[in-house]
């Protein structure tokens, strides 16, 4: 199997090139439920150690259903599936051109939510029109021991996410094993009061912020993946949430920039389009950068060939 790894703002995604599962030519959604069902050791072969680690996410290219995109891509993690996501989005499209696979300087990309459009800006850096977003619940709380009375918004973002209106300490690294510990619990939480998103969907992803602290930032971020780590990119899927409820509490204005910043203190710039049911189209822009090209060899006789 031969993949490209790659890193967007710090947060890494590892793209199959050659040698992936044939998933057939249903859905993308059928797809992504056919490669958990029969290729599930596939996805942990390729990021779990021995060959992974936690903060890896993987890209399956596949045929586009819809004639108008040049791929169809399925995203993958530690714990599972991802509808969207944006880093991932960013580090296939600067992939793709690393092997002189996009001709045009803007395609579609179909996911098992919806399709994406990306434009290569130069060789790095990539703008994402994400999937329509919108914010679902607003002012929702749980009670954690530790900190009390926790608010916060649900929202959709091409992923679930609890943006919480204050971070429980401040957003740095030396704080991340505290950050994690709180996201957790409130997580948690989250599902024992069968807080959801739409449909019941659970929400994966907890969000905090803080105020900007480098100049031209909006804000400071913390996000916790399902999977229990931490994105190292401010996490294209939860910018999108984010945005949809700047927007819907009238705080941000259409096509104006929205500057969020990691706790590594790499950034996404992003705005966003209305719909005319009042959801939003954000737009992300971010770089990637190539890391590595590699052959991934699966020795019968390796018992950890399918990961730890
Ligand atoms: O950038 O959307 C994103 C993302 C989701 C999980 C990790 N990164």
């Amino acid at each position: 199997m031969r993949v490209i790894d790659s890193h967007t703002a710090g947060e890494p995604t590892r793209v199959i090139v050659e040698g992936g599962p044939d998933l057939g030519n249903g859905s993308l959604p059928e797809r992504l439920a056919l490669m958990k069902e029969n290729y599930d050791h596939i996805r942990k072969s390729i990021i779990l150690e021995p060959r992974g680690s936690d903060v890896l996410v993987g890209a399956l290219l596949c045929p586009a259903t819809n004639p108008k995109c040049s791929t169809g891509v399925i995203f993958f993690n530690n714990s599972g599936y991802l509808g969207m996501c944006g880093h991932g989005t960013i580090g296939v499209a600067v992939t793709l051109a690393h092997l002189g696979l996009v001709s045009e300087s803007e395609i579609k990309i179909e996911t098992p939510v919806g399709v994406v459009t990306v434009k290569m800006l130069d060789k790095n850096t990539v703008s994402v029109e994400n999937v329509e977003s919108h914010l679902y619940r607003e002012n929702v709380s749980v009670q954690i021991d530790e900190l009390g009375t926790v608010t916060g918004d649900v929202a959709w973002g091409g992923n679930w996410f609890f943006l919480a209106h204050q971070t429980p300490v401040a957003i740095n690294l030396e704080n991340e094993p505290q950050l994690r510990r709180y996201a957790k619990m409130i997580k948690l939480e989250l599902n024992r009061n069968n807080i959801t998103g739409q449909g019941g969907a659970e929400i994966d992803h907890i969000e905090f912020f803080s105020t900007a602290e480098r100049e031209g930032a909006n804000s400071k971020n913390y996000v916790l993946c399902p999977g229990d780590a931490y994105d190292r990119s401010p996490c294209g899927t939860g910018t999108s949430a984010k945005l949809a409820a700047l927007a819907a509490k009238g705080l941000l204005a259409e096509n104006e920039t929205w500057v969020q910043d990691s706790i590594i203190n790499s950034r996404f710039e992003a705005k966003y389009r209305r719909t005319d049911d009042g959801k939003i189209i954000p737009t992300i822009i971010g770089k990637a950068y190539i890391s590595a090209e590699s052959t991934l060899i699966f020795d019968p006789k390796d018992p950890f060939k399918f990961g730890i």
